[in-house]
């Protein structure tokens, strides 16, 4: 059968099952966007900025467990989406990149909006294909999905000759390579399964690649059977129930001295799903890089993976789910006498920690009282997305997630994806209460999104920590350059009438008295709504206050 390469590709998405896009139109692959009118099934979510597109398709392939798909134009459409290119790369997200490219004939000329792609993006993907023959093109798709969700997960840029995208071409369609799942070793199983019936204080910490209903039921049967306290690692709340007494803390990126240091004490860590990084190990602390200060069983779906920073006991390359159901298969061993003690001790530290006892300051409102007042009418399968930015504190303090929410953030800590995120969650995830964190530095670089949600009727709630600082930086500012504060001040618009106008409920909360009013009247507006809530400098994190800070002593 003969049709255009860009009618091909629109076929080859159906076959993978895609059913939402997001984009940014561009002249340089108008015949997809023109052949996907022909399917469907395929929903192509027209966003307002590439890195907007590109939070999004990040956003759903982590909420959905499926590669997320993305389109946007040559050159400057490319470069505007990188920020969620290498967001995917850092955080082990499998996306497909779908990119513009000029006519053949004019490749390296430095054609309008030219861009060598396989050279800009060789170092945030997993692969860069250049498809030039349109007969290549659902060869070309079909790879971008394996690799993208194969091994380690990330993302993969699929370029588009515009002139190639008209080609009469007669290839197939090609269906989806079948998933190559990867077992674990049982004689790996076997010793695992001893050494944490060995172990007195042993610590599972499990990350975002512990996903899917059976696998996260199977993360908390194993912790029950094998007797085991579970710490989700950073920006991965919801993969072990803050409320299950085996809760053993969150291993956050800047984790409080009584919770690290408990974690310190254990003899054995198990780490499932989770690379590890800078920030879940405390910049390489916990566990010591290269050399771990106790016994590292690392499971990741990549052998490369394991052992290139961190030297493991055991490393075992496999899907987090299959390593589950393996340890679940074996036979518990029984545990010595005094691990039910060391659960609950870390388990009683999480609880210290995160019981929030009223605070208020006198330049503005303490953030922690509003994440408290949504924990108490948040659903149990909401979906709360947050950007980066030291407010972000306050939630992984204060929020109770079960597993069936589902929370959205990223690792590498990019500003910008608190709200595509949630923008996404709602196209992808509909009828879950959709619950964004933004700091008022993150709002203004991709808030534009909120024209998106009321677009696509997404009732996205999005509460702004408005303290008119670029906080974060503030605060590294004062610990290193104490009382030089520069470049850090922000005056901003309204956000609530900025709300009004793209057409969202517009709210502020500017005194502790606000706060529970507002928060049930957001939470329980059925469209979009935008809280603007006037938080206080001084308490600018979870941990730490200004005043503490070296200039203000
Ligand atoms: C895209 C991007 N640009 C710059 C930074 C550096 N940065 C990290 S946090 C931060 C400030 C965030 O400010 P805001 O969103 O207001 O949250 P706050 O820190 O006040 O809680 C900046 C500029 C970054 N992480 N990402």
């Amino acid at each position: 059968m003969s049709r255009t390469a860009a009618q091909l590709l629109a076929a080859t998405l159906e076959s993978h099952d895609v059913d939402i896009a997001y984009c940014v139109p561009g002249e340089s692959y108008l015949a997809v966007t023109d052949a996907l009118i022909d399917h469907p099934s395929i929903r192509l979510v027209v966003c307002r900025h590439e890195g907007g597109a590109g939070f999004m398709a990040v956003a759903d392939a982590r909420a959905r467990g499926r590669p997320g798909v993305c389109f946007i134009s040559r050159g400057p459409g490319a470069t505007n989406a990188s920020i969620a290119i290498h967001t995917a790369y850092h955080d082990a997200i499998p996306a497909v990149f779908f990119i513009g490219q000029v006519e053949r004939f004019e490749k390296g000329r430095l054609a309008l909006q030219e861009m060598n792609y396989s050279k800009t993006f060789s170092d945030t993907t997993k692969a860069v294909i250049e498809v030039d023959d349109g007969e290549h093109l659902s060869e070309a798709a079909a790879r971008a999905f394996h690799i993208a969700r194969s091994g380690t997960p990330g993302p993969v840029v699929v370029t588009l000759a515009e002139d190639m995208l008209d080609d009469t071409v007669e290839a197939p369609v090609l269906s989806p390579r079948p998933e190559v799942r990867m077992a674990p070793h049982a004689g790996d199983v076997a010793r695992v399964a001893e050494m944490l019936g060995k172990a007195e204080r042993p610590l599972v910490i499990a990350g975002g690649l512990v996903q899917g209903d059976s696998a996260l039921a199977n993360l908390t049967s194993f912790a029950e059977s094998f007797d085991l306290p579970v710490a989700p690692s950073h920006r991965r709340a919801h993969v072990f129930d803050s409320y299950h007494p085996n809760y053993g803390g969150y291993l956050g990126n800047r984790t409080p001295g009584p919770l690290i240091d408990l974690m310190k004490e254990s003899d054995l860590l198990l780490v499932v799903g989770e690379r590890l990084g800078p920030s879940v190990s405390q910049s390489y602390t916990f566990p010591t890089a290269p050399t771990p200060q106790m016994p590292l069983v690392h499971v990741w779906p990549d052998a490369a993976e394991i052992g290139r920073v961190w030297q493991p006991t055991v490393g075992i390359a496999a899907d987090p789910a299959h390593f589950l159901s393996a340890m679940l298969d074996a036979r518990a061993p029984g545990s010595p006498e005094g691990r039910g003690k060391w659960i609950g001790r870390l388990n009683k530290v999480h609880r210290d920690l995160t019981t929030w006892e009223p605070e208020s300051a006198n330049d503005g409102v303490v953030l922690g009282g509003v994440v408290a007042a949504i924990n108490e009418r948040m659903d149990a399968d909401a979906v709360v997305t947050s950007d980066a930015g030291n407010f972000s504190s306050w939630l992984h303090r204060y929020l109770y997630f079960r597993q069936s929410n589902i929370f959205l953030g990223y690792q590498v800590g990019g500003m910008g994806g608190g709200v595509p995120s949630g923008v996404a969650a709602g196209i992808c995830t509909p009828g879950r209460q959709i619950i964004t964190f933004v700091g008022d530095g993150g709002f203004m670089m991709t808030g534009n999104e909120l024209a998106t949600a009321v677009q696509y009727d997404v009732p996205i709630k999005v509460f702004i920590a408005n303290n008119s600082s670029y906080g974060t930086i503030r605060m590294h500012q004062e610990g290193r350059y104490p009382g030089r504060v520069t470049s850090t001040d922000l005056k901003n618009p309204d956000f609530a009438k900025l709300g009004e106008a793209y057409g969202a409920l517009g709210l502020k909360i500017e005194n502790d008295g606000d706060v529970d009013t507002v928060v049930a009247e957001a939470l329980s507006h059925a469209g979009p709504v935008v809280v603007d809530v006037r938080t206080s400098l001084n308490y600018l994190s979870a941990y730490r206050k200004l005043e503490d800070m070296p200039a203000y002593q």
